[in-house]
């Protein structure tokens, strides 16, 4: 479960180059981060991760997106 707050400052501290996304090598970058990332979406992978966000279909993630796949997940507080 994360609350708005949390999800946000995953997000930050993912988003290592602070463009407002995060791309596949960003989360490749913090497996620890990574992990959590997973439980939050319930996905296997950043791929899969990517594949169901991906609205854009770029190889990143906004913060939006990636609330969404969390809301989806049942995992939004
Ligand atoms: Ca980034």
């Amino acid at each position: 479960m994360a609350t708005e707050q949390e999800l946000q400052s995953l997000f930050d501290k993912l988003d290592r180059d602070q463009d407002g996304k995060v791309s596949l090598n960003e989360i490749f970058l913090s497996p620890g981060l990574s992990t959590i990332l997973s439980l939050e979406t319930n996905t296997n992978s950043p791929q899969e991760l990517l594949s169901q966000s991906n609205l854009n279909k770029n190889d990143s993630i906004t913060y939006e997106e990636l609330k969404e796949v969390v809301k989806k997940a049942g995992n939004f507080n």
